[in-house]
């Protein structure tokens, strides 16, 4: 199936016109990698991360029970920051950069990157770098959070111990070349601290306390830590629970399967055995605006002139493949 997917890919440039450049994306299943024989090498657990992930979901707990504190001004805030956080993850860092799945002007890269560092997953690069090595060595020891170790790693254990050491060799033989060249990928990379600590924290807790009178403290912990660790634990159940409880409609062979809990949560990512059947789709889905707040926000920017060259599948496509590898729950099975 990577050689099809590689051929779905060329179609889909051909069609989309100018996209020649984006078509070496390695985001397509590689059947040929086989894990080393031997024990695996040992769990190096990092306590910093451990450490600061624990004071974080202690400080969103708090923020929990000042939400009934919180003027209906913080709260629409909060909604708001969750929304622009997760749009630089779901139309950024993932459909646009990891997968090239449409294209975007400079404005709109702009746009995606300050909402990427509100998010605060790593910069775009990195993240890309172990997406790309997700999709291509998926449930595998070069999987940066490979499902077959557990919910628990999928979710959140992968970011609290020392990669293995499969990721960091595979992930070194991608071809990332589009990402070193996007000035706006990189400019974010240099300056990524500084945004992170002005986007993720500062701008969430001033906003409300300058504009309408809201406590330091409620701005802190509701749109602040609340809001960045609601916004982690819905991208983290894409790994998690997208890869473990759903229906595999395109592809019965492949562990990612549709969730439609995950898929409101994460605005659209838990059409996850779509996603991962066809990764260059950039609706992520074959469904595509349904409980699935990106693509409509990709395809404003479309209207809008700020975006252009979806790349989809055809509706032709994605029927034969689920009669041939899908699980039967596919609607016209
Ligand atoms: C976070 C990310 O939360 C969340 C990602 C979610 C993904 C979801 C995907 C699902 C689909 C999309 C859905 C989106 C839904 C969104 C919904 C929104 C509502 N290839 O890293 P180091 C190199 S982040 C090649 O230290 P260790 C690296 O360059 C949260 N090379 O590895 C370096 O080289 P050099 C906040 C690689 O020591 C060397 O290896 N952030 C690769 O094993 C060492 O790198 C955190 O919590 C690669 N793939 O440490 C921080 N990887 O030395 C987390 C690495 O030459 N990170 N290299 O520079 C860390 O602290 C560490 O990375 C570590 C591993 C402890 C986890
Ligand atoms: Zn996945
Ligand atoms: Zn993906």
């Amino acid at each position: 199936t990577a050689t099809e997917n590689r051929h779905l890919r060329a179609a889909g440039h051909q069609n989309g016109g100018a996209m020649a450049e984006a078509s070496t994306v390695e985001d397509v299943f590689d059947d040929t990698y086989r894990e080393k024989d031997g024990p695996k090498p040992a769990m190096r657990l990092v306590w910093r991360n451990i450490i600061l992930m624990s004071l974080l979901h202690v400080g969103a707990l708090y923020g929990l029970l000042l939400l009934p504190s919180a003027s209906a001004s913080t709260l629409a805030w909060t909604a708001a920051c969750y929304l622009f956080s997760a749009l630089g993850v779901t139309a950024g860092a993932h459909r646009l950069w990891s997968h090239r799945s449409y294209k975007a002007s400079f404005p709109l890269r702009v746009f995606l990157a300050v909402a990427n560092s509100m998010s605060f997953q790593n910069d775009i690069f990195e993240w890309a770098r172990d997406h790309r090595v997700h999709h291509k060595f998926s449930e595998t020891d070069a999987d940066p959070h490979n499902a077959k170790r557990g919910f628990f790693f999928a979710h959140i254990g992968w970011l609290l111990v020392r990669k293995h050491p499969d990721v960091i060799e595979k992930g070194g033989k991608l071809d990332l070349s589009d990402l070193k060249a996007d000035e706006v990928v990189m400019f974010q990379r240099r300056h990524y601290k500084l945004s992170v600590v002005t986007l993720c924290f500062l701008v969430p807790t001033l906003v409300p306390w300058y504009f309408w009178g809201e406590s330091l403290v409620v701005g802190y912990f509701v749109p602040g830590l609340l809001r960045y660790s609601v916004v982690l634990n819905a991208s983290w159940l894409v790994n998690s629970a997208a890869h473990m409880w759903g229906n595999r409609p395109y592809d019965a062979t492949i562990n990612p399967r549709e969730n439609p809990v995950v898929a409101f949560s994460a605005v659209g990512e838990g059409f996850h055995n779509y996603h991962h059947t066809f990764p260059f789709d950039y609706a992520t889905s074959e469904f595509g605006c349904r409980l699935n707040l990106t693509t409509a926000f990709i395809d404003l920017m479309c209207f809008l002139g700020l975006a252009g060259d979806r790349k989809r599948v055809s509706k032709d496509t994605i029927l034969a493949r689920a009669q041939r590898t899908g699980d039967g729950s596919h609607k016209s099975g």
